[in-house]
């Protein structure tokens, strides 16, 4: 399964084109909306989530509610799109009127975008690089949530900081299942804790009077796997290295780490591999610090990644900067901007993670359709289970 998407920030439409994508799987636009929603919201946004509605169009690849084994085109209209048609025709020549983005932001794509693509204008730049093209990963990621759930498997997320507001989590790696996931989507920030939530919604206050803008921390698991998604091969084969880049590919994502990352490079080993264990059901783990990965496979536990996000680079306090028109010194644009979207990013992540896994099991389990793909996977298990 594989995906890809296109469309501006302030364009027509934002499009994803999902190809192999078994026939066989019913797939429900209102699930797809509902994780829409999820991305749009959480404490932090700015004025533009006010306008959108974000709502997918199927345009192909799907009969009856029941997907065809052809590929699937999703398409997310932006509202704004209403105020820019003239700004961001697709045809005819500029409006005589038009503003050039002239003063880069820096930790934005602005600068070096336009020096890459040899344009006097950062809009040219921004426009794809702003992080509104997620909205059509989620969706994108829609089919392969969908293809999950029939295979027993569920992706959910939480975010563990923002700013310097910490969840403090005991036994992450371990109780990851555990969560209660409606008091993750009744935080405003997605943490599971209450008390924790209000620390960071205090943080983000402070930081919207400011004028400033934050990052934080978030944690994606999928539970319900089985053992030897991915491969120890190669390198591009491993799923570490495919989870990776997917997460490293979302805008402003610094850090990912699986399991304990960082702090298993200080500990010794007796401290960090997950013991091997026998149940009536196969191979089990007594920890689970791996984060659910060994040689670039699942092990059967739960997957664990850990992602940090910068805060974001449009500050309404503007960093200096230089005008590429006059080449003096200059404050950054100062455009319209979310304070915080580390939520929005778990949701996000959630996506990306998803539909790693999801390319994992087609390329393990085969892509034709739904019957043949589960029937494989049960002989798997079976086998796994009595070796
Ligand atoms: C973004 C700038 C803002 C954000 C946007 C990402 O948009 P605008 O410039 O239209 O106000 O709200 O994120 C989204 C629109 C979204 O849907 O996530 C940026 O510059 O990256």
């Amino acid at each position: 399964m594989q995906f890809v998407t296109a469309g501006e920030s302030h364009g027509p439409a934002l499009t994803a084109i999902v190809s192999g994508v078994p026939a066989g799987l019913r797939i429900s636009e209102s699930h797809v909306n509902s994780d829409l929603r999820r991305r749009q919201s959480g404490y932090g946004r700015g004025g533009r989530q006010q306008i959108e509605t974000d709502h997918v169009e199927v345009q192909s690849g799907v009969r009856f509610g029941v997907t065809l084994g052809t590929p699937v085109c999703l398409r997310v209209p932006n509202r704004d799109w209403q105020n820019w048609t003239d700004r961001m025709a697709a045809s005819g020549s500029a409006p005589n009127d038009l503003v050039r983005e002239v003063t880069p932001r820096p930790g934005h794509a602005d600068l070096v975008g336009i020096l890459k693509n040899n344009s006097d204008d950062c809009r040219n730049v921004l426009e794809r690089a702003s992080a509104r093209e997620t909205a059509a990963r989620v969706a994108a990621a829609g089919i392969a949530r969908e293809f999950l759930a029939e295979l027993g498997v569920e992706v959910f997320s939480y975010v563990t900081s923002i700013g310097s507001a910490q969840y403090e989590e005991s036994d992450a790696f371990m109780r990851c299942g555990k969560y209660n996931l409606a008091d993750i989507e009744l935080s405003e920030v997605r943490c599971p804790s209450a008390e924790a939530s209000q620390k960071m919604m205090k943080m983000i206050d402070v930081a919207r009077i400011k004028g400033e803008s934050l990052g934080g921390t978030f944690r994606v698991v999928a539970t319900g796997l089985v053992p030897g998604l991915g491969d120890f091969s190669s390198g591009a084969s491993r799923l570490t290295s495919k989870i990776g880049a997917a997460l490293f590919g979302i805008p402003a994502i610094k850090g990912v780490e699986f399991g304990m990352g960082f702090q298993a490079a200080s500990l010794e080993g007796s401290h960090v591999h997950d013991p091997i264990a026998l149940t009536h059901d196969g191979f089990t783990r007594t920890s689970n610090n791996a984060g659910g990965l060994e040689g670039g496979m699942t092990t059967g536990m739960p997957l664990v990644v850990t992602c940090a996000m910068k805060p974001i680079p449009t500050l309404k306090n503007p960093l200096e900067t230089v005008n590429i028109d006059t080449m003096e010194p200059a404050l950054a644009s100062r455009e319209r901007s979310d304070v915080c979207a580390v939520p929005a990013a778990a949701v996000v992540g959630e996506a990306e993670v998803a539909f790693a896994l999801a390319a994992a099991y087609t390329e393990k389990f085969g892509s034709d359709n739904m019957h043949d793909i589960k029937a494989n996977l049960a002989s798997y298990v079976d086998r796994i289970r009595t070796q």
